[in-house]
């Protein structure tokens, strides 16, 4: 049978780390198959994925910009993916049927899980900042855990709003200025925005009242020690870095994909680096 072929279709693709991550775990449990990064204008999506099947693919991720528009492009979508809006993870069936998931939440929790082991999600609020895709797969998954308050903080209020409609009485929209307040009863604070990023401006909430007990998280891993990481540190607060989430994410494509279900670990985290 034919070698198996997977990747990721983004727009720019050059920075994703998931093609070394995959090849990593392809050279680890000895399968001969490829993981490819490719870069596909929007206006070509749909067209390139309808001829990956015939190509020798057996699935692919999908990342920023195509999310939510290859969601038109899939067969079969499951209930995780569409609570979430968005589509990260094709497998194309034998019968020719594409099915469409979304594990950014199972990766942003197992992340957290392996992380910060004594976190409870039950024992209090959670301070989410950012209401875009990335905030609703983890506010999918704080949901699923029993998380009793999600407060969620946006610097344009409306689309935080449409966040708490959609995903109801559990979640509440702070106004970004009043964030240093909301912070003081944390229990989880998530950066799931862009800054703090190389080349982005930072995150700038007062967290003098942060709760030591407080578990901290950045979405971003370039850093991986983002200043909102460094200050809960300072803090004393338990910390964890955005690149487990990247690893974590991947793990059920590669093991639909290759048939093996993938140990995340140093040296996951090292190859994920190189
Ligand atoms: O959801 C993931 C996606 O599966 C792969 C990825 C990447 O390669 O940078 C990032 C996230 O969007």
């Amino acid at each position: 049978s034919r070698i198996p072929l997977a990747g990721v279709i983004g727009h720019p693709i050059a920075h994703s780390k998931s093609p070394r991550l995959h090849g990593h775990w392809l050279k680890t449990y000895g399968i001969n198959g490829h993981y490819i990064p490719m870069d596909v204008a929007p206006q070509d999506l749909v067209q390139v994925i309808r001829t990956l099947p015939k190509a020798g693919f057996v699935g692919v991720n999908v990342t920023i910009p195509h999310k939510e528009a290859v969601m038109s492009a899939v067969d079969q979508i499951t209930d995780r993916a569409t609570l979430i809006g968005a589509v990260n993870t094709l497998t194309f069936r034998e019968d020719g049927r594409i099915l469409g998931d979304n594990t950014d939440g199972y990766g942003f929790m197992e992340n957290l899980r392996s992380g910060a082991p004594d976190w409870d999600p039950k024992s209090g609020p959670a301070v989410v900042f950012g209401a875009g895709g990335a905030a609703r797969a983890v506010i999918t998954a704080l949901a699923e855990a029993g998380v009793p308050e999600i407060i969620v903080t946006n610097r344009t209020r409306p689309r935080a709003e449409k966040l708490r409609d959609d995903f109801g009485q559990r979640v509440t929209v702070t106004d970004w200025v009043q964030a240093g307040n909301v912070v003081e009863d944390a229990r989880l604070v998530v950066n799931t925005t862009s800054l703090g990023m190389i080349g982005k401006p930072e995150l700038r909430v007062p967290l003098d009242g942060l709760r030591p007990d407080a578990v901290v998280t950045d979405l971003v891993y370039t850093p991986l020690k983002t200043r909102l990481l460094a200050t809960a540190e300072e803090m004393g607060c338990t910390t964890v870095d955005g690149l487990g989430m990247l690893l974590h994410q991947a793990v059920p494509g590669f093991e639909r994909w290759f048939g093996e279900r993938p140990v995340v670990d140093a040296a996951t985290r090292a190859a994920a680096l190189r």
